[in-house]
């Protein structure tokens, strides 16, 4: 099988480089299965305390592959199931630093929104433009962009497919740091390097006390503040706040 990806160590830091550039990194299934595999074996290495997921100058990646669906079926992409090995990245516990340039698209950039530190080249362009090809993003995209950028921005760039530059990027929360295109890797490393100073444990902790903020659905979450609303229609505060608004005078809250 190729090399669809490229490993090394550098001090305690686990590096991935996807490896198709000819493709702009495009990721079909064998990048995928090796890059995560990568991943967990860096997660399992005492040595290893952060990994480092970079592309190409001129790609990150330009998305899945086309190709390699373009001729599925429903069935097919649904027996193939690959996002088994997509949610293995979730999994992962060392934290994951990824070094965005050229290209971030469609799964480049579900993948880059997987990873916990985003480094970003300037001119770098991010976007989501399944759309442009009759289908949506299937990797977690819908929801990982509106969470990361609310659902104005996330609405603008998934319904239409436009990309956005690094700048946008940070402005709209997508990215946490924009440095210069020749030193992006460099750059992304020296986070990498950074964290590996930090306690293990505690950046683990820290890691998995973040993802926590994604643990309810939106539907949960609305689900949950309805039952809050109705248990408040069982207060006396809720009767007397409305019924002060009826009789156009001041509220009395007692908190009962
Ligand atoms: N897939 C396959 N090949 C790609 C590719 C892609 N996404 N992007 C680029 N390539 C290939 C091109 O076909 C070309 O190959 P050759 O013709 O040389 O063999 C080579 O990379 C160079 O690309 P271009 O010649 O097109 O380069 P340009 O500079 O002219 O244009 C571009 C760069 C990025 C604007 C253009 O390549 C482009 O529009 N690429 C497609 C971008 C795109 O639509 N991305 C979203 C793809 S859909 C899933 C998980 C995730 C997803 C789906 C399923 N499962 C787990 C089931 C996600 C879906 C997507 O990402």
């Amino acid at each position: 099988m190729p090399n669809e990806i490229l490993t090394e160590t550098i001090g305690a830091v686990g590096v991935c480089r996807l490896n198709r550039p000819d493709k702009l990194n495009a990721i079909n299934i064998p990048l995928m299965e090796q890059l995560v595999a990568a991943l967990e074996a860096f997660d399992k290495n005492p040595e290893i305390r952060c990994m480092l997921v970079a592309g190409s100058e001129r790609a990150f990646a330009a998305g899945a592959d086309i190709a390699e669906m373009a001729s599925a079926g429903m069935v097919e992409m649904y027996i193939r199931n690959q996002f088994a090995t997509w949610d293995r990245i979730g999994l992962v516990q060392k934290p994951i630093v990824a070094a965005a340039s050229g290209y971030v698209l469609g799964g480049g950039c579900e993948l880059m929104m997987n990873c916990d530190i985003i480094v970003a080249a300037e001119g770098t362009q991010f976007g989501l433009p399944e759309i442009n090809l009759g289908v949506i993003p299937g990797a977690g995209g819908t929801q990982r962009l509106t969470r990361a950028l609310g659902k104005a921005r996330a609405m603008d760039l998934i319904l239409t497919g436009r990309s956005i530059d690094a700048a946008e990027a940070l402005a709209a929360g997508l990215v946490s740091r924009v440095v210069p295109r020749e030193s992006y890797f460099d750059a992304a490393l020296q986070v990498c390097k950074d964290l590996c100073t930090k306690a293990p444990l505690a950046l683990r902790f820290a890691k998995e006390a973040v993802m926590k903020n994604y643990a309810l659905t939106l539907e949960e979450g609305i689900q949950h503040e309805r039952k809050l609303f109705y248990m408040l229609f069982g207060t006396q505060d809720q009767k007397e706040g409305m019924g002060a608004f009826v009789e156009k005078r001041k509220a009395n809250f007692a908190g009962k």
